[in-house]
């Protein structure tokens, strides 16, 4: 029923925590009581609201006026609070800020620009999955997930090949940093100072190879779009968001196929389902669960009053599984069903910039599993992966009949 504008509701109360081992390791009986409660919920152990229904996400992501970023993506509001780094340009910032900022990091991501690593990123998936598919079992993440990004993103990028073990536990940390100073976070701040330190060195215009995405950022500089102060900050975006969201991406994706051994029959026989596929696969499983937003003004939600300054915490991994949205086998992995509309990739002017790099990966590696193996299947229990903002896996056995 539609709530008059005058008539301002109550807010239901949910006295749980989304940041506990319990609901970020099993998150969806969780997202179901949130999407139950209403559509804005009140959770009093961080004095924050949560929206999880997929209309309600879907236009707080749209409405950047009211929905900022520029105030952190986090529980911290950083008008109250220091950030923990730097803010990032593009991420933690508002338009009109932010529109020249994703203006050049389009240039430096155009699909154009993508197409031209399709060679070796198919090379790499093939020689990989080759190997992969020779073998009886495996594990997905260890063996593949945390594999194949690492073979390819870092060169792309055109950083150094020292060092390149800070890379995941910069962006497990940036992830958990989102989250509350729990135990997640404590533990990985608590190593985070030299992976912090030879992030920030891997930033500059001398350390990135000619011809990366690095370079073509610092190109951006030359050409007056940025300053050479702003440049460092656009390459750690890279840095901090390119490489572990396709590592659970993947990991993600070729668990809910082996979870469901009848998806993978049918990319089996059809591979160029694959790219269709991780849009469904991020659907089910979202590598990136949710995201925070500070309220510009005082607004009313379906007649529930939030005050300005409000921290919001959109559950994507919910509005991804909406039955309101996608029906009552929204819990279901289906690589038939058509996932556009996800927000695993988020929506509106902050949606994924990185979305070409992570498709290219996810896609030909996925193909090429597919061509390769006939049937696949869990081989013991799966290991859950503890972030405060990511869902996914630390391992996952899986036996595999070679086509
Ligand atoms: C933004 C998810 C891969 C770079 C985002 C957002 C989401 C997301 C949900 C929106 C944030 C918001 O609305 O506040 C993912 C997922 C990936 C992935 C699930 C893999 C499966 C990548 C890759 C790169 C990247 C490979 C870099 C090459 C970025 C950047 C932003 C962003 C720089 C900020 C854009 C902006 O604020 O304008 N990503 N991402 N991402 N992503 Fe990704
Ligand atoms: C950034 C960024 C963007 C998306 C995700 C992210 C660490 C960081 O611009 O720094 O997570």
């Amino acid at each position: 029923m539609p709530t008059p504008d005058s008539l301002v509701i109550e807010v239901p109360i949910l006295d749980e925590d989304p940041f506990s081992h319990e609901i970020l390791s099993s998150p969806y009986g969780f997202h179901e009581r949130l999407r139950e409660a209403g559509p804005v919920v009140y959770l009093p152990k961080y004095d924050i609201y949560a929206m999880g229904r997929y209309e309600h996400v879907h236009s707080a992501l749209q409405n950047w006026e009211t929905f900022l970023s520029g105030r952190g993506v986090g529980l911290t509001d950083f008008k109250k609070e220091k950030p923990w780094r730097a803010p990032s340009l593009l991420l933690e910032a508002d338009p009109p800020d932010h529109t020249g900022f994703r203006k050049v990091m389009n240039g430096v991501l155009t699909p154009r620009v993508v197409r031209t690593l399709r060679t070796t990123f198919h090379k790499a998936a093939e020689e990989l999955a080759e190997k992969l598919a020779r073998r009886k079992s495996f594990d997905l993440v260890a063996d593949l997930a945390e594999v194949y990004p690492i073979k390819v993103f870092p060169d792309a990028l055109g950083i150094s090949e020292e060092g390149r073990e800070n890379l995941l536990p910069y962006g497990a940390l940036a992830f958990n940093a989102f989250g509350p100073k729990n135990d997640l976070l404590e533990q990985a701040l608590a190593t985070a100072a030299p992976v912090q330190e030879w992030i920030m060195a891997q930033c500059g215009r001398e350390k990135l190879a000619p011809g990366g995405f690095g370079a073509a950022i610092w190109d951006a500089a030359d050409r007056g779009e940025i300053t050479p102060e702003q440049a460092p900050l656009l390459v750690r975006s890279l840095l901090g968001a390119g490489l572990d969201t396709t590592v659970y991406g993947i990991g993600n994706t070729m668990y809910g196929l082996s979870l469901h051994p009848e998806q993978w029959e049918t990319i089996h026989s059809e591979p160029n389902l694959a790219k269709f596929a991780f849009d469904e696969a991020l659907r089910f499983e979202s590598p990136v669960q949710t995201f925070f937003r500070t309220t510009s003004r005082s607004v009313e939600v379906e007649g529930i009053h939030l005050a300005e300054g409000t921290k919001v915490l959109l559950f994507l991994g919910s509005a991804n599984r909406d039955p309101r949205k996608w029906g009552d086998t929204a819990s279901q992995l289906d690589v038939r069903r058509n996932a556009a509309g996800h927000v695993a990739f988020g929506m509106g002017v902050h949606q994924c910039v990185g979305q070409p790099v992570a498709r290219l990966e996810a896609e030909l590696v996925v193909n090429a599993l597919a061509r390769r193996i006939k049937r696949i299947e869990l081989d013991g229990e799966p290991v859950p992966k503890l972030n405060n903002t990511l869902k996914g896996w630390t391992s996952v056995p899986v036996k595999v009949t070679p086509a």
